[in-house]
């Protein structure tokens, strides 16, 4: 494991309709995120919070890709940041704001692999385009626009696309996909670990297969972890909340498992929004699945 971590904000809320997802940062900051990695022996920088732009309101919205500019603009000013701490040999922590982000995030990365491996831990497939989201919200986006599928000013944030491969992509606790998302999955052949795989297998077997299944293939992995992953019971401040969904406990496994086997290579904690939380609850539960992830243990 890289022991120096770069830790980068992002407040970004235009990714969707809600408001106060863009304190996530501030929330995760609060909750102790520096002082929990440090007392793992991490050499940790806070980059703080990258610009994101403020919406004109006078101008036309598309309302199939809502503040598409200004989305776009804030995910340019994030990939520059999480490329420049890869470039000094950092791992990159990114902090959200809403899952936009990772159009940003896996643009200033994939640059560096050739082969990205990408867990998506999450509710939702984010494998929508302006064409078939339900909502126009780019937030159900960003796993689409990273394999090149989705509007131009995204797919080529970070000059080169795509991104990432549909083989080397993960999707784990999956229960709310749309029309258009399911039959991307099926097209492009999309690994899937829905609520279903996980009630019947268990945790333990769907985190061996996946690193088995990546470990083979690429040559870094990128963790995306969308805290309505969880269930809403164990991380209620999040904007789309699904009831079913994976437990603290499978998730704390979850990280576990990925720190044992030592393949995550850069990683983002997305769609905490401290205006829906109870007490920094989801904010905290995202700091001890960070500590999970980078060890707390193995030490
Ligand atoms: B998140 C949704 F329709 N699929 O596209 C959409 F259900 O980053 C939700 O995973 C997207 O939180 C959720 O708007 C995006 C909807
Ligand atoms: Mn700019
Ligand atoms: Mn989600
Ligand atoms: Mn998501």
């Amino acid at each position: 494991m890289n022991m120096n971590l770069s830790i980068v904000g992002a407040p970004m809320d235009l990714g969707q309709n809600r408001r106060g997802v863009d304190m996530g940062p501030s929330a995760i900051r609060y909750a102790g995120v520096v002082e929990r990695l440090e007392q793992l022996k991490y050499d940790i920088e806070d980059l703080g919070d990258v610009e994101i732009p403020r919406p004109d309101r006078r101008e036309n919205q598309t309302e199939h890709l809502r503040n598409l500019k200004e989305v776009a603009e804030g995910n340019e000013h994030l990939a520059k940041s999480v490329d420049d701490a890869i470039q000094r040999n950092r791992f990159p922590l990114v902090i959200g704001g809403d899952h936009s982000i990772a159009i940003g995030s896996l643009a200033g990365i994939a640059k560096h692999y050739e082969n990205l491996g990408v867990i998506w831990y999450d509710a939702h497939g984010d494998l929508n385009t302006g064409d078939t989201s339900p909502s126009g919200n780019i937030h159900g986006m960003p796993l689409a626009v990273s394999l090149g599928i989705g509007h131009e000013r995204l797919v080529n944030i970070g000059g080169y696309q795509p991104k990432i491969k549909p083989e080397n992509i993960v999707i784990i606790g999956a229960r709310s996909l749309d029309d258009g998302e399911k039959e991307l999955i099926q097209e492009k052949g999309i690994k899937v670990y829905s609520m279903h795989e996980i009630d019947r297998m268990g945790m333990t077997q769907v985190i061996q297969e996946s690193v088995e299944y990546l470990a083979e293939k690429t040559d870094g992995v990128h963790l995306s972890l969308d805290l309505d992953g969880l269930d809403p019971q164990d991380a209620p401040g999040v904007g789309t909340p699904v009831m079913g969904g994976m437990s603290y406990r499978e998730s704390h496994l979850a990280m576990e498992m990925l720190a044992e086997a030592d393949i995550i290579t850069s990683a983002e904690f997305v769609e905490v929004n401290p205006i829906l939380d109870e007490k920094n609850r989801t904010a905290s539960v995202a700091v001890g699945l960070m500590g999970s992830l980078f060890g707390e243990k193995l030490k």
